[in-house]
């Protein structure tokens, strides 16, 4: 019996369509049946479940709101986020992977790429026959991409890719790279980079405490001879990589949700069934401070995701209210995962329970897709005028 009851405080599932519902069911009931219960061995083994890439497939992770004419789920940008959301419940590794197929790979090539483009590539990468990764940092160039040395050189009608790319999320077992580089002019351009192309490697990066179910690498490029179709035609500028950001950042203001509901509901559980001093820890004022604590920030969360989302839809979110959303998201989720851990007292530190898992994965999600301050940063600079990056 699945006794999971999604905090829902304020009857925010009033406010979504019977399709969002019934999305929601689905990918819930695959996130149970098919990530709960091997992630923690593999979380703890710091491998990737590669056999989830199917079924991630199948439940529309992958491109949820690209057209279906280009294999997406063509779906509106709250089923979006609900799917995120459901899947970072299970893990946000597993979420990464979902973001970076979809908002970092096909929505590149979607917004960005030309015609032929996007019939090669898209269709795979919705399936998961292709997988993708996104390489944007550096090591030398993380909150600050616009100092990014990575570089393509014309050569006749093809170019050279030379460069590094550092934390790529899915780089070891990707077939494509969606990599951005600045040409000789020192514009930023997109390139598809695919695996086996010469002087192309991607090392894997060992030793995580964090997204320890996410493979991470680097992407190295050594004289990589790029056909001129593989450049995306569409954009220039560093606008191109930051446009898909606030697609994933998105997904990450749902998804880290998921992650604290999942936090709030263990411990709600544990607490009304663990006893000490006679009765449940659950009625002692210190336990319930927590809880209801919880629950006031999911719900706040739960409000600015929606509102985001409906804003989202009508093509009037901004970037900078994105990056409110992905903070405040996150910075709940961590909070209530450091919480919830010592609510479970001993047991909240072993895999019997999924909270330090979550815990130790947000340490990722507050550092990737633009750190907390770098995102504070944003938000000072869009209600003063005043850039305070540099
Ligand atoms: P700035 O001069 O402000 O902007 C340069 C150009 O970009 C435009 N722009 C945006 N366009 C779309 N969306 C946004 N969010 C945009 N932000 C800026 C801007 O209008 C301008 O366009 P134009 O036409 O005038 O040239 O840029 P800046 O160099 O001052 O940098 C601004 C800053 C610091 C906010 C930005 O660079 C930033 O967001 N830094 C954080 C870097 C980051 O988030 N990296 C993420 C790497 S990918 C990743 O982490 C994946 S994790 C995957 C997973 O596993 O889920
Ligand atoms: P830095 O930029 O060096 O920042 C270090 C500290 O300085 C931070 O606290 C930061 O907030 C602060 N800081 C920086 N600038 C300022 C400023 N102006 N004012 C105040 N404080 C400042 N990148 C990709 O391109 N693709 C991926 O798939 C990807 N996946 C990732 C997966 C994982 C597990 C991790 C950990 C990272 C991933 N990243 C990826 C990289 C991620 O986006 C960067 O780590 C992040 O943008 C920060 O860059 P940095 O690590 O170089 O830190």
């Amino acid at each position: 019996k699945d006794l999971y009851q999604h905090p829902d405080y304020y009857l925010m599932d009033e406010l979504l369509s019977e399709e969002q519902k019934l999305i929601r069911k689905s990918v819930r009931d695959w996130v149970k049946a098919e990530i709960s219960p091997v992630i923690e061995s593999y979380a703890q083994n710091a491998e990737f479940p590669k056999h989830l890439i199917k079924g991630l497939g199948e439940v529309g992770a992958f491109g949820p709101t690209i057209p279906t004419k280009y294999g997406g789920a063509g779906l509106d940008y709250i089923s979006y986020g609900i799917i995120m959301q459901e899947i970072e419940r299970g893990d946000s590794g597993i979420r990464s992977t979902a973001s970076v197929q979809g908002s970092l790979v096909m929505y590149p090539i979607y917004a960005f790429g030309s015609e032929e483009q996007r019939i090669k590539y898209l269709p795979k990468l919705a399936t998961g026959e292709l997988m993708g990764c996104f390489g944007l940092t550096e090591p030398n160039h993380g909150s600050d991409p616009a100092g990014m040395t990575t570089n393509i050189k014309k050569d006749g009608d093809d170019f050279i890719l030379n460069g590094a790319k550092m934390w790529i999320s899915n780089s070891p077992l990707a077939d494509i790279a969606v990599a951005w580089a600045k040409d000789e002019e020192g514009i930023v351009r997109g390139v598809i980079v695919e695996r086996g192309m010469e002087g192309f490697t991607t090392p894997e990066t060992h030793n995580k405490w964090s997204l320890r179910a996410s493979a991470t690498g680097e992407l190295v490029f050594d004289n990589v001879k790029i056909p001129k179709e593989n450049i995306l035609p569409n954009v220039k500028g560093l606008k191109g990589p930051l446009s898909c950001l606030n697609q994933a950042r998105f997904g990450i203001a749902w998804g880290a949700l998921g992650a604290a509901m999942d936090c709030y509901d263990t411990a709600l559980r544990y607490t009304k069934e663990r006893e000490q001093f006679g009765k449940p820890i659950a009625a002692f004022q210190l336990q319930q401070k927590k809880l209801a604590e919880m629950i006031t920030e999911i719900t706040k969360g739960q409000l600015l995701a929606w509102r985001l989302g409906i804003l989202k839809n009508e093509d009037r979110a901004t970037p900078a209210q994105i990056s409110m959303a992905k903070r405040n998201s996150v910075e709940t989720a961590i909070k209530i995962a450091r919480e919830a851990r010592q609510m479970l007292g001993g047991m909240g530190i072993t895999g019997e329970y999924p909270i330090m898992r979550h815990m130790m994965n947000l340490e990722s999600v507050i550092t990737y897709e633009g750190t907390h301050d770098i995102h504070l940063l944003i938000t000072g600079m869009d209600i003063t005028g005043e850039n305070a990056f540099n």
